[in-house]
Order: C-alpha cells, then sequence, then structure tokens
C-alpha cells in the first residue's frame, strides 16, 4: 500500500517578497508533490484565514513559520506513514484536525499548501500530467485568459480607482494565438501610455499603472491599442473589470477618490450600467461591495441577462455564500482561488455547485503569486472557460500562462479554446 513517506515545508517568498508556504509530500514509491500558496491584498472579509507570525522582528510581521511548524509538528505526525485514497479523504482529515470554520487555528495556507502537495503527489503516482489528473470529464478546454493590462485600485500606487481593466481575446482561434494578441496589444498600450507622457512602470498583476483618475480615459487609451495592432474590439477582444468595489465602499456609498465621486448603491449600479452600454465590456467582478446584497441583487436584475457579474469578495469560494447567491439570484459567475477557502477538495466541490447552477467560474491568481501554476491546470481540468492570472509581464503571472501552452500544446487537436463559447453560456 502506497503511504506517504515525508512531508516537508518551508518559507518562501511571494512576488512581493512576502513570506509564504510551500509545501513538499513524498510516497513511498518517491512520488513527489510541491505546492505554494498566494496572498491577495484586496482579500475579501470572509476569506479563510491566512495566518502570519505577526513577529515584527522578521519580515514586518508577515514571516509563515508558524504556518510551517503546523504543518511539520501537527499535521505531519497524523498522516505520515498513512494510505488516503484520495484528496477528499486526505482534505477531509487535514480539516477535521483545524476544527474551525475558517481555518484559523492551522492556517488556510498552512492547508492549502499539504492539500495541493499531496494532490500533485498523486498525479506524480498515477503518471499523468496534473490536468489530466484533476479532470471532470477528459474534455479539455483551453481558457480565455482575461490579461489585466492597466492595474488600479490596491494593486498600484496610482489613482486609478477600478482595480482591473482586461482584455479577453475571444475571436483568437486558439489559446496561444489569443496570447498573442494579448501581447501586442500590451506593447501598443506601453507606446501609446508613453507617447501621451504617462509612465509605463507595472503594479502587482504586471499591467501599467498611470495615473489617470477617469475610468473611461483607461477604456479609451485600451480600445486605442486593439485598434492599433489591426485588431477589433468586441469581435476579436472583450474587456472586462474587476472593481474590487469592497475596498472603496465606505457608509453604505462607494467613495471613487480617483473620479471624486462618491455613489449610493443605485448610482453605482447606473454607473456600471453606463460603462456597459458604451464598451464592450462583456464581465464585470465586484461590481458591488461584499456585503451589499440589495445592491448585487438590483445590479444582477439590471444587467445580469447580458453581462457575467463575478463574485469574488462576495461569495469567496465558499459554497455557502454561492449557494446563498444562487438563491437569492444574486450575480451569475464565480470568482474561484484556492487560497480565499483553503483546500483542493472544497475548491473542486464549490466549482460542482456552480456548474450545476449554471453559474460560470473562473479560475484566478492571486495580486501576491509565487511560481506555482496549479490554476492553469486546474482551469482545463475544470473545463472553466476563463482565466484571469494577471497582465503579459512579470514572471509570476506568465508562468501560468506558459503552463497553458504547453498543456495547449500536448493536447494538439484535442485541444479546445473556449473562445466565444464563453459569451453563450
Ligand atoms: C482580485 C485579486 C486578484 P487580490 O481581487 O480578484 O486579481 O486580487 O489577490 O489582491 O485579492
Ligand atoms: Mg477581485
Amino acid at each position: 500500500m502506497i503511504k506517504i513517506s515525508e512531508v516537508k515545508a518551508r518559507e518562501i517568498l511571494d512576488s512581493r517578497g512576502n513570506p509564504t508556504v510551500e509545501c513538499d509530500v513524498v510516497l513511498s514509491d518517491n512520488s513527489f508533490g510541491r505546492a505554494s500558496v498566494p496572498s491577495g491584498a484586496s482579500t475579501g472579509k470572509h476569506e479563510a484565514v491566512e495566518i502570519r507570525d505577526n513577529d515584527k522582528n522578521r519580515y514586518a510581521g508577515r514571516g509563515v513559520k508558524n504556518a510551517i511548524n503546523n504543518i511539520l509538528n501537527i499535521l505531519k505526525p497524523i498522516i505520515i506513514d498513512r494510505n488516503f485514497n484520495d484528496i477528499y479523504e486526505f482534505d477531509k482529515e487535514i480539516i477535521s484536525i483545524d476544527g474551525t470554520s475558517n481555518k484559523s487555528r492551522l492556517g488556510a495556507n498552512t492547508i492549502l499548501a499539504l492539500s495541493l502537495a499531496f494532490a500533485k503527489a498523486l498525479s506524480f503516482q498515477s503518471s499523468q500530467k496534473f490536468f489530466e489528473y484533476l479532470s471532470l470529464d477528459q474534455s479539455f478546454i483551453l481558457p480565455v485568459p482575461m490579461m489585466n493590462i492597466i492595474n488600479g485600485g490596491s494593486h498600484a500606487d496610482n489613482n486609478v480607482d477600478i482595480q482591473e481593466f482586461m482584455i479577453a481575446p475571444v475571436g483568437a482561434p486558439t489559446f496561444s494565438e489569443a496570447i498573442r494578441f494579448g501581447c501586442e496589444v500590451f506593447y501598443s498600450l506601453k507606446l501609446i501610455l508613453k507617447s501621451k507622457g504617462f509612465n509605463t512602470n507595472v503594479g502587482d498583476e504586471g499591467g501599467f499603472a498611470p495615473n489617470i483618475s477617469s475610468s473611461e480615459e483607461v477604456i479609451d487609451l485600451i480600445l486605442e491599442s486593439i485598434i492599433s495592432t489591426g485588431l477589433h474590439p468586441n469581435r476579436d477582444i472583450k474587456l472586462a473589470i474587476d472593481v474590487a468595489s469592497s475596498e472603496f465602499y465606505q457608509n453604505n456609498h462607494y467613495n471613487l477618490k480617483g473620479e471624486k465621486k462618491i455613489y449610493t448603491s443605485d448610482q453605482m449600479i447606473q454607473y456600471l450600467k453606463n460603462l456597459c452600454e458604451s464598451y464592450p465590456i462583456y464581465s464585470i467582478e465586484d461590481g458591488m461591495s461584499e456585503d451589499d446584497w440589495d445592491g448585487w441583487l438590483n445590479l444582477t436584475k439590471e444587467i445580469g441577462n447580458r453581462v457575467q457579474l463575478v463574485g469574488d469578495d462576495l461569495f469567496v469560494t465558499n459554497i455557502n455564500r454561492l449557494q446563498k447567491g444562487i438563491n437569492k439570484k444574486i450575480a451569475n459567475s464565480i470568482l474561484i482561488k484556492l487560497n480565499q477557502i483553503g483546500s483542493l477538495s472544497e475548491t473542486l466541490s464549490v466549482i460542482k455547485l456552480a456548474k450545476e447552477s449554471n453559474y460560470s467560474y473562473i479560475l484566478s491568481h492571486r495580486s501576491g503569486e509565487t511560481e506555482d501554476t496549479s490554476i492553469a491546470d486546474l482551469s482545463v481540468a475544470t473545463s472553466s472557460g476563463q482565466i484571469k492570472t494577471g497582465s503579459l509581464s512579470r514572471t509570476d503571472r506568465t508562468a501560468k500562462y506558459n503552463q497553458l501552452i504547453r498543456i495547449e500544446e500536448e493536447l494538439g487537436k484535442k485541444a479546445i479554446y473556449a473562445g466565444m463559447s464563453i459569451l453563450n453560456d
């Protein structure tokens, strides 16, 4: 019987230079799995808890030695020399050791690192690639990349209110062509920004971070850059935004500091509706704040029949919050971030519920990332049809796109690019 023969854990760095957890799991037949976990900046209030040491003498309090110790001293002695049939059995065991509803005892970062490393070891053992091992039905759909080419909000040091402006090449014939479309727009956006005297340094997710207070002006520049590459906005490339509005929701109002506007919930809905009427925006994430359920309901009633409305801070990859949204007919899509819930099996359960409820689901990175590319495999395995993993610069972002290029090559003729199909669901 194959057993767990070794577990290692270490403190490594994420893309912002903050410590994070990496874990290795080795099975008795030498099958090996390694995983590391990302970390958010615009985190949702209802996410599972990421534990940090808060020891001001190390890494400004951001160290994760406690999480490492939890793996080595609490979890390892319980799982070592044991056999688990699948990831569900394994995760159930380690989640029950934590015993809390939000993983605050051992940490979502602790549990996810171990959960993913174990899944990778099982995938190694089965001699399958990770995306094949996780595949739900052996249909392999390459996702439309949602590339965040202008960074604002808490991901950049500028005055752009909306956190992410993304381009989604729905009209590309293949995944690798979608990446080429995205890169060419990215290059041309750089030239256009430069020519207009804007800064072209990049933010946390590799998109440009110019000081532009109006969202309309940002979108106009993106459209100009699409056209100047010879591509067509709407037909070849659609736009998506992550408003991340929980970040600027104060006293029941949406405070857009860059635009110098303070909106009520209804005015915010009108603002978003106008943006969708003026521009080829097919998807809005976190248009309303994480606890503004009434605002979400009204937004869904207003534009939910024609725009993908994605709950990130709203649902936090949590099956109970998603179920509440489904019951209330709120949003029509969920952002999937493994570390918001803290284990692979719970993530797969949320995806299953979304699928059964006709909600689209988008695999997503965090603003603080590592070189771990699991989300690329997971997006193909679950046929998510969409992935957002940043811009076309910074290796922490392109690593995921590069992994998808490899998967596409590996699948050959079996690879289907989601393309336009994401718009008809
Ligand atoms: C988001 C994410 C990723 P963060 O809001 O969708 O883009 O940001 O990881 O900072 O929460
Ligand atoms: Mg978000």
